[in-house]
Formats: structure tokens, sequence, C-alpha cells
């Protein structure tokens, strides 16, 4: 069937791993090697030019650090793949963890002179409740980093994973020679080159052939055929079904700056990566060869492109196929909406799609009807689950700089929280605009997209402030009791829902015992958490 094939040809991942480790220069390599771009600098460099594929946002360029997900997708082999290069840095989890509910596998990646890091761990925490299948990069090897077998232990240990080397470096730093690929038994040699695929790669049939000693030297022979023989007997062979289940993680060594050992990788990414899984609503477990379309938003984008001031919300396909034009329904809002102009990506290029298959990210242009987790259907009322909310910890009054831009200032605000980059709360009277956000970066670039993007100037005054709290309560007169005695606390969200601002795990305590009838919710999500 046409449904199934286009299933079976898909591949959606993430790519993750703790900042710096070279996810954006792996991702801009697998492009190169998908043909979707031809060349390619290091990632420092291309971050100035108009080629920057992944990092094209100003603030990323300027910093050298990616602070969203961004998706590309590309053809390899007859197969359609889609990457979502995440931001490292914890301050932008929650955009990582949101974009891991719409993916079906992830490539992790680690820095073999630092190993294991705090964010690997955290990832692959997140990976491990939801099972999802890893794939293991080791970067940088021609750095002096870590000895392969220490790095594998410290993964197996640090991760709680089994791994499976499918590829052995040669040699590693000044001494790295290149990646013998223990799967299909070929010897890749390494001549470095940031901007070109390398052909240099020479089938050795049988490991203890002579041309390996005249490829290699005497030393490097003897370690290689040592190493291959020492794997056998450690390792099992590779079993796909444990690592589609999640309990095996396949490992790869390369330098991706140098486009080395990414061939590898993709070549077996294709071949064992699982094809669009089945996604939960809350109704049921919703499969990709169903007919009827369905999909859901993880992630809100504003100014994607700086020439069109408009508002995309990346929507993943989960079955079904969507159509250009036709009406789908918004199961939040209960109405039928329909896309005139979907994109797929090629980062922050975009290009008008007519149907789209389960895998598939599109993006919608947004008018304001989405919102991180909304889910599209034909007309099931379902919604889809384990999108995670955050609740903000850090909190700051953002003071206008340039009174005569207070609108443009509003509209970014509003704007940019909607994309979940943080949390906005009123205060009254006086209309104080107080940020909410899990780390300090947010601010940062909260400040500079405010800046650029909607040209209003701002700064922020730090706030006491330990959590925020939805409070709610059937007991209207003690909730009006409540607001009163502690109004110089209350704010408001966007939706003008109460939230109370607590400025001590101690408050908190007290106010429960005070106020008995009253509910205090971590989340703004409180109604579908009851659900
Ligand atoms: N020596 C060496 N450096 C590399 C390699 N791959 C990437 N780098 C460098 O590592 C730095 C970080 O690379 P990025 O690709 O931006 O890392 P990232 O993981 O996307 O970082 P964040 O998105 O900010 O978390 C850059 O300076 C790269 O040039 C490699 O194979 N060898
Ligand atoms: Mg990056």
């Amino acid at each position: 069937m046409e449904q199934e094939k286009e299933i079976s040809k898909r591949r959606t991942f993430g790519i993750i791993s703790h900042p710096d480790a070279g996810k954006t220069t792996l991702t801009e390599k697998l492009l190169l090697f998908g043909g979707a771009i031809h060349t390619a600098g290091a990632v420092k460099s291309n971050k100035f030019t108009k080629t920057a594929v992944s990092d094209f946002m100003e603030i990323e360029k300027q910093r050298g650090i990616s602070v969203a997900t961004s998706v590309m997708g590309f053809e390899y082999d007859g197969y359609s793949i889609n990457i979502l290069d995440t931001p490292g840095h914890k301050d932008f989890a929650e955009d990582t963890y949101r974009t891991l509910t719409a993916v079906d596998s992830v490539i992790l990646v680690i820095d073999c002179v630092k190993g294991v890091e705090e964010q690997t761990r955290k990832l692959m925490g997140v990976c491990r409740m939801r099972n999802t299948p890893v794939i293991i990069f080791i970067n940088k090897m021609d750095r002096e980093g870590k000895d392969p077998y220490s790095l594998l232990q410290e993964i197996e240990t640090e991760l709680k994973i089994s791994t499976r080397p499918l590829s052995w470096p040669i040699g590693i730093g000044a001494k790295f020679k290149g990646v013998y690929n223990l799967y299909s038994k070929q010897l890749q040699l390494f001549s470095p080159n940031k901007t070109k695929i390398s052909e240099d790669v020479h089938l050795i049939e049988d490991i203890n052939d002579n041309e390996l000693q005249q490829r290699i030297g005497d030393n490097a022979t003897l370690k290689l055929r040592d190493d291959v023989e020492l794997i056998q007997m450690v390792y099992e062979t590779f079993d796909d079904e444990l690592y589609k289940g999640g309990y095996l993680a396949p490992v790869f060594f390369g330098s991706a700056i140098n486009n080395f050992g990414v061939k590898e990788l993709l070549e077996t990414f294709v071949r064992i990566a699982p094809a669009p899984l089945p996604r939960m609503a809350d109704t049921r477990i919703v499969y990709p060869a169903e007919n009827s379309f369905s999909g859901f938003i993880f992630k809100i984008h504003a100014n994607l492109d700086p020439n069109h001031r408009t508002r995309i919300a990346f929507c993943r396909v989960v079955s079904g196929r969507f159509e250009r034009n036709k009406f789908y329904y918004h199961t939040r809002l209960e109405k039928k909406i329909r896309f005139t102009s979907p994109t797929s990506f090629m980062a922050n290029e975009k290009s008008i799609v007519d149907e789209a298959y389960p895998g598939e990210v599109i993006g919608l242009f947004d008018t304001g009807n989405f919102k991180i987790g909304d889910t599209l259907s034909e007309g099931e009322q379902l919604q889809f689950k384990g999108m995670p909310s955050f609740s903000p910890e850090i909190f700051k009054e953002l003071i206008n700089r340039d009174p005569s831009k207070s609108k443009q200032l509003e509209k970014g605000v509003r704007q940019l929280t909607d994309e979940g980059v943080a949390q906005l709360f009123l205060k009254h009277p006086g209309n104080i605009k107080i940020i909410g956000t899990v780390g300090e970066l947010q601010f940062e670039v909260i400040q500079f997209r405010l800046l650029h993007e909607y040209g209003a100037s701002c700064s922020f005054t730090p706030l006491n402030y330990y959590k925020a709290y939805w409070v709610t309560s059937a007991n209207k007169a003690a909730l009006d009791n409540f607001f009163t005695a502690k109004r110089h606390l209350i704010t408001y969200d966007k939706e003008e829902r109460p939230v109370f601002m607590a400025e001590s795990e101690w408050t908190l305590k007290t106010m429960q015992e005070i106020y008995k009838d009253i509910d205090f919710h971590l989340s703004s999500e409180f109604k579908t958490e009851a659900k």
C-alpha cells in the first residue's frame, strides 16, 4: 500500500548532547552526505555566512551556540530523513525535551575528550523513560581524547545502557588514522577535510591481509587486529530488537568536523532506525498507517524568516496523510482550520508541501490558534499525550527601555512567550510584566530577540520569587479571601488565570496550611493533568 511504503521510508530523529559536543556540526555533515547542501564550513565560521544551515537565528550566529531546535529534511538512499538539531545548553532544555516527543529515535553525541557530561545524563534519562532507541556517535576523535574502551565503559555505567561498537577507531588525536567498520569490514582512512566528502575508503576483506600494514603501519595494524578480536569476543552480535527497545546503543566513532565516520553512521542509521512509530493519545494509541490524518504541535517559532514576520507551528504528522487546503479539526479549540501553505523544512528555507506522511514535520502558518501540545485530527476528539510542561524557576520584571516602542514590546513579549521560550505573568495594577524561565540564558534570548525582531529594547530586574503556583478552588469565597490577603503576590498568566508567586518553599507551606480550600498547581497544565 502507498501509505505503508511512504511510512517505511521515513526516519525522524533528534540529535542530542551536552553543549558543544558537535550536534550542529554533525547535522551539517549529514546534510552534506545527503546532498542537501554542497559545502559546509566549520560551524564557527559558517555561523556568520548565509550558508549557516542549522544555527540560523541571529543570536545563535553571534554566540556560536544553538538556542532552539531546528528541523531539516533530506533524502538519502531512498529514505526521507528529518533531523531535529536540538540545543545542548540546559537553559534551553525545555525545547529539547519537547522535541524528543516528535522523534522516533535519537543520535547522542559524545565528545571523546570530555566523555559523559551532565546534560548527556539528563537527556539519556528522558530517552530511557520513553524507551527511545539511541545511537551513540563519539565525536572529535581528531583530538586527544579518552581511550575508546574506557569511553564505552563510562557510557555503560553512567548512562545505564548496553553498548555495541559498530565502528572502531584506529588511534586517536594526532595518531588518529581512521575507522574500521565492524559491520561491512571496510576501512576508512582519515584525511582531514572540513568541507568535502572524502572518498578515501578502502575495502579490506580480511583484516589479516598484508595490505592493512601497508596502509596504516605495523603497530596500528597489530593494535587493530587485537581490538577487533577482543570486541568480537566481548560483545554479542548486534541485536536490532534490543536497540529498538532502547536497551542497546550501537556506537560509532568519528570526527564530525572532518566529515569522518559520518557516512558509516548515516548508512547504518537508515537501515536500523525505526520508521515512524505510533503515539499515545488520551483515548487510544494512534498508528501511522491509519487512514485519518492526525498530528500534534511540539514547537512554535515566530519570525523564522526575518523578511516575513510570520509565526510557524511545527506539527509532527502521526497518522494518515496531511493534505494542503483540507480542513482539519483543532481538538482544543474544537474548530476546523485549513492550511493553504504548509511548509517542509530545510532549516530556515521553507518550501510549500501538498501532502505529508507520518514522521514528517511540517510548518503551519499560525495566526494565534496554536499552543504547544495541540492536536489536529480529521474530526476525532483526540489529545496526544506526553508533552512535558515546565514550571519557571527564575523570575524577572521586564522594564521597557523605549516608551515609544511599547506596542512592539507588548506584541514581542506575547509572541515569544507563546513559543514557550518563557512564561509571562502580569501584575495589576500597572500592567507589570514578570517573565519566568528555567534558565538565565533565556532572558538574554528574549532581550536580543525583542530588539532584533521587534525593535523594542528592554532590561530585567531580578525578583525574589521561588516558584509560581496556579491557584484554583471550588470555594469562591475562600479564593477571594486569599486574593485580598495576598494581593501583592498575585499575578495573572496570559489567559488571565490567577497565579500565586511564592517567595519561598516555606511561604507555600504556610499558605497551604492556612488556606486549606485552595489548590496550588506547579504548572499551568493542571486542567489536562486532572483528566
Ligand atoms: N576538533 C574537533 N572539533 C569539532 C568536531 N566537531 C565539532 N567540533 C567543534 O566543536 C564546537 C561545537 O560544535 P557545535 O556543532 O556547534 O556543537 P553543538 O553540540 O551543536 O553545540 P550547542 O548546540 O550549543 O549545544 C565547534 O567549535 C566545532 O567546530 C570534531 O570532530 N573535532
Ligand atoms: Mg548546536
